[in-house]
């Protein structure tokens, strides 16, 4: 690849000039220095307290043992944090736009948030003149398995707010793939498939909707229904659905490949608070997975907007689904490490049932009752709402009402439901307040290590200064030992973390730099080939094509390949700007003063913009990404002509 500069000096040069611009300016934001640091910082991690297997958080300049991967709520992005720092490493654009990086915006991210969208969702969009929805709400993240454990492949979420799922490519840490999820409202509960492989996404529909939802039906609930969702997780397409009764909350699945499960409150169909709560027991519902395929592939389904859908509503055919009555309004549900134990969550019920999965066959071969399945159901508290494990025979589930986390034994609470005169309750800590989801380290695959514990709480009162009406939530991190927590970190987030996932960083090396030939902007190297420009080389084309103006220039720190280009007023512009600094940590930014455009540029990535240059004058266009000593002068003009001068 040749670097060569329009003014003459190839990458060597800008580095020189680089030096001496840092040397000129005493070292501000020199990159040598900031390679000194890196080093040092390699040398600190081989003695950090984390890596000898302590608690200790890392100090300054050590590096965290495990990731955490966060949901954010109604804010619509996935989060990257250290553990245990607690430290907020990145954010990833999903369902959200972002100011920096131009998601929402920039042709690739575009293409990723459109190519999988309905019709009727882009007809709708463009009846209120946009592209793309700008809002989301992402409650849980989770991980690609393989055989019970992490594979560090892909993260995959839901988007209650406009019925969504995403995939996240673990080699990048950007988002490559979003789904609408048809015939479904609102996404809510998602878990991966863990054995033998995640083949499929699970999604749990939350809203019931008349099945034929045309604007005829509103109060006539037995024409409501429910969808549950089967995503193939590779092509990332929609592989079949079940149509059930009651709503949709959160889902798991087994260590076997057999059965998915998810909770559902308002059993009742109710349509207002009063009529969703009136039943004491509302219940899970069980899919049988092997059924369900054999079912897809025999063809006993109704297809809805090309989706194979399974009629496993109660009292339909019990091949598919069987419904688990469970107490009351049950909302977590979490699969023990164990492989057995099942936990389901309570909520209004201050229990949590136990079923043990190894009695869900004789649900479906021998038409066992629904009941039998359930081993266990330990008071344990107001309010529980999710489960988390130790991998050592322990739960920890959070008490909504109580602002508490309950630690038990599950073996001890089969012992007791059985008769015997034993305490499943192991300890009791508070936490600041009203806990939602938690999370073990590695919790929720084969491989729990119970080593940190995650609370996560909906409310902070009176933890933190006031900062005004709209208070932070607060997380809560405590060191496992054994059977103590202690706590390590106590600090506020932003709306609205539901759920995370505590993963090993053995799991998982992303690449500092993307490939050149990444498929994320194939458009763009499809394009530049039949424009004749060579992307991977230093790029200073302008090429109209009769309103449109396509502009390719790359960086290198500290310069764009172009210093200025000129279009004429109403021309519809792309600007490529590809990023060619073979450099760890160098993102370049490309920002149009006063036109709402701007992108981030990572190293050796390409990204693309396109909007109308509908105001004559000039412009300065500039990297907003601070790269550089003399990143300031990181600039360049778009001079735009009067069409009719
Ligand atoms: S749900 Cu939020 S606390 Cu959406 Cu996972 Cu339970
Ligand atoms: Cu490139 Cu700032």
């Amino acid at each position: 690849m040749s670097n060569k500069g329009h003014n003459g000096l190839s990458r060597r040069g800008f580095m020189g000039a680089t030096a001496t611009g840092a040397a000129l300016l005493g070292g501000t934001g020199g990159r040598l220095g900031l390679m000194g640091g890196t080093a040092a910082i390699a040398a600190a991690t081989a003695s950090s307290a984390a890596a000898q297997g302590g608690h200790a958080s890392p100090a300054p300049g050590e590096l965290d043992e495990y990731y955490g991967f966060w949901s954010s709520g109604q804010t619509g992005e996935m989060r990257i944090l250290g553990i245990p720092s607690m430290r907020e490493l990145m954010r990833v654009p999903v369902f959200n736009r972002c100011s920096a990086t131009g998601w929402g915006q920039t042709n690739e991210s575009l293409k990723v948030l459109t190519d999988g969208m309905l019709p009727e969702t882009k007809a709708y969009l463009a009846a209120q003149g946009k592209k793309v929805h700008d809002n989301g709400d992402l409650h849980h993240v989770h991980m690609s398995f393989t055989e019970g454990k992490y594979d560090g492949r892909y993260l995959f979420m839901n988007d209650k707010a406009n019925t969504r799922v995403a995939r996240v490519r673990c080699d990048v840490m950007k988002c490559d793939k979003i789904i609408d999820i048809p015939n479904a409202k609102a996404i809510h509960g998602l878990r991966p498939q863990k054995w033998p492989r995640t083949d499929y996404v699970f999604c749990n529909g939350e809203d019931e909707v008349p099945m034929v939802n045309d604007g005829k039906i509103l109060d006539e609930p037995d024409k409501y229904v429910n969808f549950y969702t089967a995503v193939n997780a590779d092509e990332m397409t929609v592989a079949w659905q079940v149509m059930v009764s009651g709503n949709l909350d959160n889902t798991d699945c087994d260590y076997d490949g057999k059965y998915a499960f998810s909770t559902s409150y308002n059993s009742e169909m109710g349509m207002n608070l009063a009529e969703m709560t009136e039943s004491e027991v509302d219940h899970i519902v069980v899919f049988n997975l092997k059924e369900i395929e054999k079912g897809v592939a025999a063809g006993d389904v109704q297809v809805l907007n090309g989706v194979p859908v399974i009629d496993g509503r109660k009292g339909q055919n019990k091949k598919y689904t069987r419904y688990i009555p469970i107490p009351n309004s049950p909302h977590g549900i979490n699969m023990a490490p164990d492989r057995i134990h099942l936990c389901v969550a309570g909520k209004l019920s201050p229990t949590v049932s136990v079923i043990d999965v190894r009695k869900l066959d004789a649900l479906f071969e021998e038409d066992a009752d629904p009941r039998s399945a359930v081993v266990a159901e330990p008071e344990l508290g107001l309010g529980p709402l999710h489960t988390c494990f130790d991998g050592k025979g322990n739960a920890l589930t959070t008490l909504f009402l109580d602002s508490q986390v309950v630690m038990w034994n599950i073996e001890k609470a089969v012992r007791a439901y059985s008769g015997e005169d034993v305490d499943p309750i192991i300890t009791k800590e508070d936490v600041h307040y009203q806990p939602g989801h938690n999370s073990t380290s590695m919790g929720e695959t084969l491989e729990a290590d119970g080593k940190y514990y995650i609370s996560m709480n909906k409310f902070s009162k009176d933890r933190f200064i006031n900062v005004g009406p709209l208070k932070p939530e607060n997380e809560q991190l405590f060191a496992l030992d054994g059977t103590t927590l202690t706590l390590m970190h106590d600090g506020p987030t932003f709306a609205e973390p539901h759920d995370s996932i505590i993963v090993h960083r053995s799991v998982l090396n992303p690449n500092s730099m993307w490939e050149r030939n990444d498929p994320m902007w194939a458009d763009a190297r499809a394009q530049a080939e039949a424009d004749g420009v060579d992307l991977d080389d230093w790029q200073e084309s302008v090429i109209r094509d009769g309103n449109k103006v396509r502009v390719y220039m790359s960086s290198v720190a500290p310069s764009f390949s172009l210093e200025s280009f000129t279009v004429t007023e109403g021309d519809e512009v792309t600007v490529y700007v590809t990023n060619l600094d073979e450099i760890d940590d160098l993102t370049h930014g490309f920002c149009l003063n006063n036109h709402g455009v701007a992108m981030e540029v990572g190293p050796q990535a390409t990204a693309s913009v396109t909007f109308t240059a509908a105001k004559p004058g000039v412009y300065w266009y500039y990297c907003q990404w601070f790269c550089h000593a003399l990143h300031m002068e990181m600039r360049g003009r778009m001079f735009v002509e009067p069409r009719n001068g």
